[in-house]
């Protein structure tokens, strides 16, 4: 017999619920109290807060009570709300803020941001919501609508035609242009369009969503739980919206300059005798290297905070070892803790309420490497100072960094992850894993990046994180997952680690020579040759795939990596200097053009080359069998890194590129810090410094400028003072050059008596330098203060004393 079940409404078929979307309705009063701005609509309302006079926030509430609040991603503010003018007209509210006009019309609710030349920058023609809370925002897409950031998504770079979902993913095979929802979820849309460009960013930690696809002249902004909680982050420029975007969430902490050196992971180094005999081959092999990676075999059956006695029988004599070899290790850790009562992390875990659980109080277990595992509950204050308390273990070794995987949370099953139901405790004000999922990866790394913080004794720590959300910036670094060895993935890591960059995770790459699948020795060298110029530069392999150690394809595309790796390391201190800028303004030192030529409709999709800092132009070869490709350069005059030929710009130029080349170009006037090829970032022990200057004229109007951010490179000395701005500048003249430099600031004592400035790829020649001698090369090579042509560039080298008191120098044709 039959129960009522038979009849149950899910199975007598498909039933179309006509859902009943609410909207605003009529815009009915505007009211004002304590900086904020709340417009009554007929059945909801909108709170505003205007942040500065081009940025405000805005928030849909239903009901009396308006909570401000906002999640971990928003640093706090230090600055009270601006007030704003209104005026009321019969159809309108319009409230300005210096910068911007916002009008709300009263009969739709619809709201329009207006420039102060009256141009339409943004509209929102319309909010809803259904009964189950997913929310619902329609703004104008023209015709000319560009779009970027949105974190790390597959496909190109300008975002016009897809849709995305923000849903911390662990997939495997994820790099496709069809996944919607990647390990990170920065819920920031760039929308540029006219001369203008703006950012939305809705800080909901649930599931949103964006579609630039499947509405035709709009645009839409989604969420299936949670608040509708916006951020408008008007530019015009598009450095302006990540500037003020990264002053809302946060920009990279400053990272130690080893962190910043070429890296070598594998799944996995599976002993110590490994990785050691990896480190000595490195030194061996004169190849640069700063890290080495320890993936989940160093642990004893997966248990973080533990080293497998069998294979890692000494770590202290490990460490030591490559202690002096200049090399750091960074371990894995991954969130989940094996259920075993005889193992402490999972004890005191459970003893002391640290993991998370359902509102019924039972622990949530999933299966991950360790098998039956419970996860921190990063959510609650006191649960991730005892994770980063945890740290211990790993500093007392003199590990500085650890690598944080499987952090979206992922999980063995069917969803991928934590059950939805999951209640976080989120410090006293309990939320389902549903409503907070997006924030786990991100809380994780924060715990980790603090407790190592605590247990450093004043030095810089590292994080490395696969999951993130808004303001995972603020803590780690960012890699892209699990790519594979194909070329496809190589040409598509460029769009995707750019707009990271212009999302806030200026610290960015992916796995070099790809992880999964198989490398060649000829993807590994282009990849190489493209990664050294990225963010973050780690090769990374998975198990069961061919070797992809920079030696392992035998010395001849070793010694093109040799070269590659030592550029980076060459080009350390512009490098570092370009990371400095990020940590101080958000602007990414890997950039797409459209970042430094917004005008430049060449290049609004433009991302298979790419921009380091603002004047390095690198353009990889990305396709197998190939060494010729076109190359844009942008208005201006370039110059070709290898060849020194000077080429114009605002044209496509077809460029030649055997194996070992890979095409660079250098703005001409453009001048790059440069430091000596040493085995390990952090070695300090001759930080020569060279200024190269590219392609100066002795002309009036000429002028080359650079500022140089100099500190140890390792502590947090440098928050207290102890670092070191040099300004430099070259001036053209009738037939001269004028150079200066002069130390803005000193409180860094850099290891080093002179300063080296050549100008090279220049028709310059001088017939004198005042108050400086000619000297042979014997003499430059001693150390002597003058200039001298360098034999090899032909260029003009000038060193000197480095004088707190900087110097000027007189260069007459
Ligand atoms: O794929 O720890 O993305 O870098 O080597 C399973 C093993 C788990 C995924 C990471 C990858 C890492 C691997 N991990």
């Amino acid at each position: 017999m039959d129960t009522s079940e038979a009849i149950h409404p899910d199975r007598v078929g498909p039933i179309i619920v006509q859902e009943a979307w609410g909207t605003i309705g009529k815009a009915l009063a505007l009211e004002h109290m304590n900086g904020v701005y709340v417009c009554r609509g007929e059945r909801a309302s909108l709170a505003f807060v205007f942040l500065s006079e081009k940025m405000f926030r805005m928030k849909l509430f239903m009901g009396k009570d308006l909570d401000l609040s906002t999640t971990v991603a928003v640093l706090p503010r230090e600055n009270e709300p601006l007030e704003a003018t209104v005026e009321e007209t019969d159809s309108a509210w319009k409230l300005s803020s210096g910068r911007l006009v916002l009008e709300i019309e009263k009969k739709s609710s619809a709201l329009s941001v207006f420039d102060l030349e009256e141009r339409l920058v943004a509209r929102q023609n319309n909010i809803s919501w259904n009964p189950r809370g997913a929310i619902h925002s329609v703004y104008d897409m023209p015709g000319d609508s560009h779009f970027y950031g949105l974190g790390e998504k597959a496909s190109f770079l300008d975002k016009r035609g897809e849709r995305y979902t923000m849903w911390n993913t662990d997939v495997y095979a994820p790099h496709m242009p069809e996944i919607e929802a990647l390990y990170e979820s920065i819920p920031l849309l760039i929308h540029m369009h006219g001369s203008s460009s703006y950012g939305i960013f809705l800080d909901n930690p649930g599931r949103t969503d964006f579609d630039m696809r499947s509405h035709g002249i709009a645009y839409t902004i989604g969420c299936s739980t949670g608040d509708y909680d916006i951020y408008f982050v008007y530019g015009p420029d598009l450095k302006e919206v990540v500037r003020d975007y990264t002053g809302l969430t946060g920009r990279i902490a400053l990272p130690p300059k080893w962190a910043l050196g070429y890296h070598q992971s594998r799944y996995s180094y599976m002993d110590q005798n490994e990785v050691l005999h990896l480190a000595r081959t490195f030194r061996e092999k004169e190849i640069p290297c700063d890290v080495i990676y320890l993936d989940i075999h160093y642990m004893d059956e997966y248990r973080v905070f533990t080293f497998d006695p069998v294979r890692f029988p000494d770590p202290e004599a490990m460490m030591s070892e490559l202690k002096a070899l200049g090399i750091r290790i960074v371990p894995i850790v991954d969130p989940g803790v094996k259920k075993d009562p005889k193992y402490a992390v999972y004890r005191q875990g459970v003893e002391k309420g640290h993991f998370s659980r359902k509102l019924e109080g039972d622990l949530f277990f999933g299966d991950v490497w360790p098998g039956t595992s419970a996860f921190p509950d990063f959510t609650d204050d006191t649960a991730s100072e005892w994770w980063g308390n945890l740290h211990k273990y790993y500093t007392d070794l003199g590990i500085p960094g650890i690598w944080n995987d499987m952090n979206e949370p992922a999980v063995f099953n069917s969803s991928k992850t934590m059950d939805l139901d999951v209640m976080h405790g989120n410090n006293g004000n309990p939320k389902t894993h549903e409503e907070l999922h997006n924030l786990y990866g991100m809380l994780m790394s924060k715990a980790t990046y603090e407790g190592l913080k605590r247990n450093m004794d004043g030095q810089r720590p590292f994080v490395l994180t696969r999951a993130g959300y808004s303001g995972i910036q603020r803590y780690a670094a960012v890699w892209t997952g699990d790519n594979r060895s194909f070329w496809e993935h190589m040409a598509l890591a460029m769009p995707m680690v750019l707009n990271m960059g212009l999302s806030g995770l200026a610290f960015a790459g992916p796995d070099i020579g790809g992880f999964a699948h198989h490398t060649s020795a000829e993807l590994l060298v282009r990849w190489t040759q493209m990664g050294v110029l990225f963010p973050y530069c780690r090769n990374h392999s998975s198990i069961g795939t061919l070797r992809q150690e920079p030696w392992s394809f035998g010395p001849e595309i070793e010694s093109i990596l040799r070269e590659y790796i030592g550029l980076r390391y060459r080009w350390m201190p512009h490098l570092y200097n370009l990371f400095h800028e990020a940590s101080e303004n958000g602007l990414p030192p890997m950039r797409p053009l459209i970042l430094e030529y917004q005008d430049d409709p060449n290049v609004t999709n433009l991302c298979d080359q790419f921009l380091v800092g603002s004047d390095v132009l690198a353009a990889p070869i990305y396709r197998p069998d190939t060494e010729h490709r076109a190359v844009y350069l942008p208005e201006g005059e370039w110059i070709d890194y290898w060849t020194g030929e000077v080429i114009q710009g605002g044209r496509h130029i077809l460029a030649h590129a055997p194996l070992s080349i890979m095409p660079l170009y250098i703005k001409s006037g453009a001048v790059i810090a440069e430091g000596g090829i040493k085995l390990y970032a952090d070695d300090r022990t001759d930080e020569t410094l060279t200024l190269r200057v590219y392609g100066a004229k002795a002309r009036p109007g000429f002028k080359a400028s650079y500022s140089l951010y100099e500190d140890d490179g390792s502590s947090f000395d440098y928050v207290s003072g102890v670092s070191s701005l040099i300004r430099f500048e070259l001036r053209g003249g009738e037939d001269e050059l004028e150079l200066s430099y002069r130390y803005e600031r000193r409180g860094y004592a850099a290891n080093r008596n002179l300063l080296r400035f050549a100008l090279v790829c220049t028709a310059f020649k001088p017939s004198e330098i005042e108050g400086l001698n000619e000297l042979t090369e014997d003499e430059a090579d001693h150390g002597q203060e003058g200039w001298y042509i360098d034999t090899q560039t032909g260029g003009l080298t000038i060193q000197v004393q480095d004088m707190s008191q900087g110097a000027v120098f007189k260069l007459k044709g």
